[in-house]
């Protein structure tokens, strides 16, 4: 009754229902028999592959909280940060991939879209067939999305769209574009456009030389007087809070799947220092290297503790953007701390690819940037408790 599990510290297990534990499951096997073979070669040779779509949508993992009658999952957004958890603990790229679809293209896509576009992009978005992808960062709006520069233009039967984002997940692959742009039918306000590979004018040049996340591929996209009619607009949302409404379901999985990695790190520093003898003993057997388990432990649990909660608040819709910046924000830095502390752990062996901890280590160098920087969830939050806004 009383025991203490030492990689479950909290018995976050039995916080669980059955149906979560079960998709958990699936998607953890699918995770470490499909994906943790491939990623060491897909990491080095920086080579993204498109068919982990199809098996991911095969699996259930693509749009697990969208409704069943759209191809979803139908699931909660607990259910969704433990596949999250589950997919990065092999790789913040792989769970890149997923969040993206998920959050980023199918969710904008539910909850702005029309009847006529759910039908048409939700069913082959959720299965993997098609590939999406989101567009908000530009090269001089990143940050502050606020002051993107790509602009709508009406014409009689829609719309032309010009401009360029930068840093965009799945973009030289993918067959479904989510853009925002600035809307000059709509008083310059920022509205979201679904579009499609092939259309004249839309290019997703590959962006090279990554020392990060190198398993998700990332592009830009060039909008060059691209023609769109006026079936490409998501009706039901106008604003900045169109993208954020989608960032909060992206930074609250990425709280979870951080944490995935940092468990990765966590558990193979733990090994290693059981494995590894100097000074005719255990590296496990000294104080300094039981003192970093045991903040690697601590960090962990809480805040695996704080995204359930969440999760279970935005289950029942209870749950603040402010809620989620502080988990994506202490979750984030803290993995990537414990990446860095895992790689130490591991000597000179650290270094190399075999052994996992500095692909987790780098790859968290992003995931601590995207969807929000560190400093700017601390903004975010001061201004909620100074009422004082501190961006500029
Ligand atoms: P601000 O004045 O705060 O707000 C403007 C309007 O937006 C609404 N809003 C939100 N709505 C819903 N949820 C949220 N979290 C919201 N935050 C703001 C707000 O209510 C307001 O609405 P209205 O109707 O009054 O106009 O806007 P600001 O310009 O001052 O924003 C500042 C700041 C820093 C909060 C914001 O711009 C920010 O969060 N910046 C970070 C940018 C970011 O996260 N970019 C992510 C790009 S996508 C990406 O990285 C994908 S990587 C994924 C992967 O590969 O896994
Ligand atoms: P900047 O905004 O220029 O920030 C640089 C530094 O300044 C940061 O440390 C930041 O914290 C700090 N800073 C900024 N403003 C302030 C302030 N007011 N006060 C104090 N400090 C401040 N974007 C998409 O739209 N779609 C995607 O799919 C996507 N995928 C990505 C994938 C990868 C691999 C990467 C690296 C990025 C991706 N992004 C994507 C972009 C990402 O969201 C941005 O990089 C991020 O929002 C930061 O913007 P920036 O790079 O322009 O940095």
């Amino acid at each position: 009754l009383n025991s203490f599990v030492w990689d479950d510290p909290f018995k976050l297990e039995d916080q669980l229902t059955e149906d979560e534990r079960m998709i958990r499951d699936s998607a953890r096997a699918y995770c470490q028999e499909k994906l943790q073979p491939r990623v060491l070669k897909a990491f080095q040779d920086e080579t993204t592959d498109p068919e982990i779509f199809r098996e991911m949508g095969e699996m259930g993992l693509l749009g697990t909280t969208i409704p069943e009658e759209y191809g979803g999952l139908g699931a909660g957004y607990v259910t969704y940060g433990l596949v999250a958890r589950e997919v990065e603990r092999v790789d913040s790229g792989y769970r890149s991939m997923m969040s993206v679809q998920s959050s980023l293209v199918m969710y904008p896509i539910y909850a702005y879209g029309s009847e006529e576009q759910r039908k048409k992009y939700l069913p082959k978005l959720s299965s993997g067939e098609w590939i999406g992808c989101f567009g908000l960062t530009e090269p001089d709006a990143g940050s502050d999305p606020a002051g993107m520069k790509t602009r709508a233009t009406k014409t009689e039967n829609g719309y032309v769209l010009n401009g360029a984002k930068m840093w965009i997940s799945n973009s030289p692959i993918a067959d479904v574009f989510v853009v925002w742009a600035k809307s000059e039918a709509h008083g310059g306000k920022i509205r979201g456009f679904v579009l499609e590979k092939g259309m004249k004018g839309l290019s997703a040049p590959k962006i090279e030389k990554k020392m990060s996340l190198r398993a998700s591929i990332t592009g830009e996209i060039v909008l060059d007087n691209v023609e769109v009619g006026e079936d490409a607009l998501l009706p039901h949302v106008e604003g900045l809070k169109g993208p954020f409404g989608c960032l909060n379901r992206a930074r609250y999985g990425i709280s979870w799947g951080a944490l995935g990695a940092a468990e990765f790190c966590w558990h193979a520093a733990r090994q290693y220092g059981l494995d590894r003898h100097q000074f005719k003993r255990p590296l496990a057997a000294t104080q300094l290297y039981q003192k970093k388990l045991a903040d690697m432990q601590t960090e962990i649990a809480l805040g695996l503790q704080a995204s359930l909660q969440v999760g279970r608040l935005m289950d029942k819709a209870q749950a603040a953007p402010e809620m989620i910046s502080i988990v994506k924000r202490n979750n984030c830095g803290k993995a990537l701390d414990i990446a860095r502390m895992a790689r130490d752990m591991h000597g000179g062996n650290g270094i190399s690819l075999e052994f996992g901890v500095i692909r987790h280590m780098v790859n968290l160098e992003t995931v601590n940037t995207y969807e929000g920087a560190h400093d700017v969830h601390a903004l975010i939050l001061g201004r909620a408790q100074t009422g004082i806004q501190a961006f500029f």
